[in-house]
């Protein structure tokens, strides 16, 4: 994929504020502090277009990136953070699934793992609506940089296990390095292309 242009577009929490559906689109979603904003920066190659943080939780909305005016990239809001106050907390799971259940645009979501944590009770939450609603999914294993290679299977296969998902269907990601760069943004392409063959996407509004 050659990213020409990567322009942020507006952040929302209701499908009243989410940009038109005109573009095929991937989410990334998965707990605070997991890695999704740097992934996303890493895919696009571009340091900080999307806002990273070393105090998780902050990314509290829905932030919509449109990529070379073909598709659009979303950073979710995460979660499982302990200091965000319970009314945040509280509006995380509608915000979702409002989101995974509404969106036609919606071509794939990447969720992801970190490599040293066990999934807990949203990561499986998570998991059951994105198969309630039909959702393609890309389960990515991040940070990988942070366990040596022999740790490396013995980590997958807890987050399979806890998962339910088939070990060789994760991709091994780090954004420091290029591991799983290649593999990533070939998922993204067809999960793209998938959504534009199967069913046509809503017609763009007359006026924006
Ligand atoms: N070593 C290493 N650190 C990473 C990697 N990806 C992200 N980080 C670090 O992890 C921290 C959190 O990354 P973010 O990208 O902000 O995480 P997030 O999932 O967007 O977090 P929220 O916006 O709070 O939901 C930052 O300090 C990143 O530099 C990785 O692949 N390897
Ligand atoms: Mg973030």
């Amino acid at each position: 994929m050659h990213v020409k242009t990567a322009i942020y577009m507006t952040s929302a929490t209701k499908p009243a504020n989410y940009p038109a559906e005109t573009f095929p689109e991937i989410a990334f979603a998965g707990r605070s502090n997991v890695g999704k904003s740097s992934m996303i920066n890493k895919l696009l190659n571009r340091k900080s277009l999307v806002r990273t943080s070393s105090t998780p939780g902050r990314t509290q909305m829905l932030n919509f990136f449109n990529i070379n005016e073909e598709f659009l990239l979303v950073d979710l809001p995460g979660y499982g953070f302990a200091k965000v106050p319970l009314s945040v907390k509280k509006a995380w799971g509608p915000m979702i699934r409002t989101y995974l259940q509404e969106r036609k645009s919606l071509a794939a979501v990447v969720m992801l793992y970190d490599i040293r944590r066990t999934p807990r009770s949203e990561d499986i939450q998570l998991l059951d609506w994105l198969e309630e609603f039909g959702v393609p999914t890309i389960p990515v294993i991040t940070k990988i940089d942070k366990v040596n290679r022999s740790q490396r299977q013995k980590h997958l296969k807890e987050i399979a296990e806890v998962t339910g998902i088939d070990p060789g269907a994760f991709t091994l990601f780090s954004a420091l390095s290029r591991e799983g760069f290649d593999d990533l943004w070939e998922r993204l392409e067809v999960a793209l292309n998938d959504r534009v063959e199967t069913e046509p996407l809503p017609e763009p509004p007359l006026f924006d």
